[in-house]
């Protein structure tokens, strides 16, 4: 179509719906109606290719891929789709010529926070990059009825609000009645002679109706659209249940838990992870046999990919329906199971290891159980005679009472990654080097990826059409042709537009928060941003000492060179990470001490921007310059932050962890500001306790009045929470290094801030950061999955010499 032809299209579909469904007038519409009219024009543009392409995959037999995953965070649909669709800025001339604010329009959509943070969000990126390589890919999940919470602060502490996102009606998806599954809870087994042999025979336990809604998730500039399908719990027709039995089983699909770190080992938790994971596998397998197919040839027609260890019981589910209701042998349905499962891996951290207590598994999920303890059995078995008998205990999915899910999904599954190469060496190294001597051919290392299209081509458009103007268009399906942009670094005027870009970035940044928070941003200074989960090992609190010591620094001495910076926060804490949440408290305040500073506040300023999600992300991201990634070395698996702000333009300020070391390798050393200790001095001081925060405070007189700022009044209103930073960091001897890698930070931050001054040499790194993104891009991520774990074929994205 010609892009006139598609404007009118969009035209006119978009005020017939308005019409139709509302029965107002463009000019009466509320933002909300005109967001779901168009929204609605978008979807039935996606329809027609979704229903082609599920044909299309039924028909040839297709191997599809399924990404299981107890989070996606989507954000908002409408733009990536329009993007997606070729409709971005056809949409965008048709709300011109009707006089529509289109921003407003597309805000009125809600997020959808299905997700914490990192992995949810990467999930939802390759739920948008396997249709753009042509890749059958399609997420399972579960459609909770409350998403991450809404985050506000009040005196500076954060409270957590309901989000109730389906308030207003979900355009994107559809509830599809008809491949319901029913998942059973509870209740004990026993096994008894039938007249097929041999089976578990049920009694009691509960009964829940797992009812999908599909959504669509388009390819850019294609015909395919797969399907995300999120579950949803209901109680199954014609069950009797009281209101209150009821609203129990319903709850397992109520509210997603809002902690991604610490394993409490919940009951609710474990029915979640059941849920969604026994009625995808029912559902495939049912789909499999009615096309046709023989329970052999699974392997070859699905991959069944675990997002962290959260789906594990995919591995006893799929054992289950083999033997008890197909009747496979243990070596048969095992092959099979082993086959077709894969497993990716996104922490070092112990805490966030998962691990159930046997009794509360066995209680909720029995038969799953005894099938564990087969696993268990088999495997201490096989090894046992080769490996010792120590070396079995501490490889079992069963021990000391607990049923520890990585190693179920290590030992059930034919490939394990980590997110980065570092993160992926120490799972062979440290977390997981047992079964990586037992067998070293599953692990792998799959570099995670970003959609550079929601993140840069939606978010920054004047980017993304700057950079048009100088490479041409191949860079947005062939995203490493971007670095074709590298031949423009000498280029001034180049130089002096993408400069423009910024600043026009960080004008809209400042207008949002001069609008939802009253403060004033320079937007002359540094933006400094960190946006990512509060986590101790995340270190927003290295940052906050930096912050202090150029404050006391200008306290002491009005004329101390500090370069000007907009220290620039956003970091939702679980709401049970006291911690965390102390630290939000002491930033807050600080931030007021600051802001309101009139010695100071020319100099610099900080703002901590209240509920971070994907769509403040979006606002944010491009408006940065610099990117704190500042976690302990060995802490972080990736960061997928770390990558968004370096396709933005953003130099990392960073540690050698995650993904920080790929992303300073491609950009150059000279274009990121590395500092720190690495991961083999962390590692060190941990086996040697050889480390002493209270010996750095004695010797560092700079650091010391830092530290005496947050128990001596310095800081208003932070008595307490001031207190509790300085005691973890002095009395509990800084378990995360803040201390240890405070020096180097300054130092760096120093040498930044002198950096910027020369906006030509900074403009310059900034282009060599943006240049170098590319590979970093979720297409290549995913099409290294689809080659070499999951066996499935895409479209190539070789360069074109
Ligand atoms: C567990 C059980 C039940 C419900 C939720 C959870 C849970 C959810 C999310 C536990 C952990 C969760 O997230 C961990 C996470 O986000 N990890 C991050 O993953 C990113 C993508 O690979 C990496 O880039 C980050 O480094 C890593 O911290």
């Amino acid at each position: 179509m010609q892009q006139s032809d598609k404007v009118t299209m969009l035209k006119d579909s978009f005020l017939a719906e308005l019409e139709g469904t509302f029965a107002v007038s463009l000019a009466d519409a509320t933002d909300l109606q005109r967001y779901q009219s168009l929204a609605t024009v978008a979807k039935k543009l996606i329809a027609s290719k979704w229903r082609l392409t599920k044909e299309n995959y039924r028909d040839t037999g297709a191997k599809q891929v399924y990404y299981f995953s107890i989070e996606f965070l989507p954000g908002r649909y409408l733009r990536a789709n329009l993007l997606n669709l070729g409709l971005l800025t056809e949409a965008e001339e048709v709300m011109q010529d009707l006089g529509v604010d289109f921003n407003a329009l597309l805000e009125a959509e809600v997020d959808q926070g299905l997700g914490n943070g990192g992995l949810g969000r990467l999930a939802s990126d390759f739920m948008d990059a396997m249709p753009s390589i042509e890749l059958a890919g399609n997420g399972n999940g579960i459609r909770y009825r409350y998403g991450l919470f809404r985050q506000a602060f009040v005196n500076g502490y954060q409270v957590e609000y309901p989000d109730d996102w389906l308030k207003n009606d979900n355009i994107w998806e559809v509830r599809q009645d008809s491949e319901a599954q029913v998942v059973h809870y509870g209740g004990s087994v026993y096994m008894a002679e039938t007249p097929d042999g041999l089976r578990p025979v049920y009694q009691g336990g509960v009964d829940v109706l797992a009812v999908p809604y599909d959504t669509g998730m388009s390819g850019a500039n294609n015909d395919v659209v797969n399907t995300l399908r999120l579950w949803s719990a209901e109680v199954p027709e014609g069950v009797q249940v009281s209101v209150s039995e009821r609203s129990v089983l319903e709850s397992i699909s109520g509210e997603l838990y809002p902690d991604d770190s610490n394993e409490e080992g919940r009951r609710l938790r474990l029915r979640q992870e059941y849920f969604f994971s026994s009625a995808g596998v029912q559902n495939i397998i049912k789909h499999h046999l009615a096309d046709g197919y023989s329970l052999h040839s699974l392997p070859f027609q699905v991959a069944i990919h675990i997002n962290d260890t959260h789906p594990t019981v995919v591995i006893p589910e799929m054992m289950r329906i083999l033997l008890d209701e197909h009747g496979l042998s243990w070596e048969e349905a095992w092959g099979i199971t082993t086959r077709t499962v894969s497993y990716t891996n996104h922490t070092l951290l112990a805490e966030a290891l998962e691990r159930w207590s046997q009794g509360l598994f066995q209680a909720e999920l029995p038969r799953l159980f005894q099938l564990i303890q087969e696993i268990d059995r088999r495997h201490r078995l096989a090894v046992a005679s080769e490996h010792g008998e120590d070396f079995a205990w501490r490889t079992s999915p069963l021990q000391d009472g607990q049923v520890h899910m990585a190693r179920l999904a290590a030992i059930g599954s034919h490939a394990i990654n980590g997110v980065a190469p570092l993160h992926s060496e120490l799972l062979k190294d440290k977390v997981l080097h047992d079964f990586y001597t037992l067998w070293p051919e599953k692990f792998s290392n799959k570099t995670n990826g970003i959609t550079h299209r929601r993140y840069m081509h939606a978010a920054n458009e004047s980017l993304s059409a700057l950079i048009d103007t100088k490479i041409g268009e191949s860079w947005r399906s062939l995203p490493k042709d971007i670095t074709k942009l590298n031949k423009f670094a000498k280029d001034e005027e180049f130089l002096s537009a993408l400069q423009d870009v910024k600043h026009e970035n960080k004008v809209r940044l400042a207008e949002w928060v001069k609008r939802n928070m009253g403060l004033e941003l320079n937007t002359d200074a540094i933006f400094d941003v960190q946006i990512k989960r509060l986590h101790a090992y995340k270190r927003q609190l290295l940052h906050l000492l930096g912050i202090l010591t150029d404050y006391l620094a200008l306290k002491h001495d009005k004329n101390a060179y500090v370069a000007p910076r907009v220290h620039i926060f956003a970091a939702k804490a679980a709401p049970s990470y006291y911690y965390a949440k102390q630290i939000i408290k002491v930033i807050n305040e600080v931030a007021n001490m600051v802001n309101n500073d009139a010695a100071v506040n020319q100099k610099m300023q900080v703002v901590f921007i209240p509920n971070y999600g994907v769509s403040l992300a979006e606002l944010i991201i491009p408006a940065a310059d610099v990117s704190e990634q500042i976690s302990t070395a060995g802490k972080e698996a990736s960061g997928t932050s770390n990558m968004k702000l370096m396709a933005n333009g953003a130099l990392q300020l960073a540690t050698m962890d995650g993904a920080n070391i790929e992303i300073i390798r491609a950009a150059g050393e000279e274009n990121a500001y590395a500092f720190g200790m690495d991961t083999d001095t962390v590692y060190s001081h941990y086996e040697k306790h050889d480390y002493s925060a209270q010996g750095i405070y004695d010797n560092n007189p700079v650091l010391h009045r830092v530290l005496d700022a947050l128990i001596d009044g310095t800081i208003p209103n932070i008595e307490e929470e001031g207190r509790a930073v300085f005691d973890s960091l002095i009395r509990d001897n800084d378990e995360y290094f803040v201390l240890g890698d405070y020096a180097s930070y300054v130092a760096t931050q120093t040498r930044l801030g002198q950096d910027y001054q020369n906006k030509t040499a900074w403009t310059r790194k900034a282009l060599a950061n943006i240049a170098a993104s590319g590979e970093f891009s979720a297409d290549y991520t995913v099409a290294e999955y689809a080659d070499e774990i999951w066996n499935i074929p895409h479209k190539a994205l070789a360069q074109q010499e």
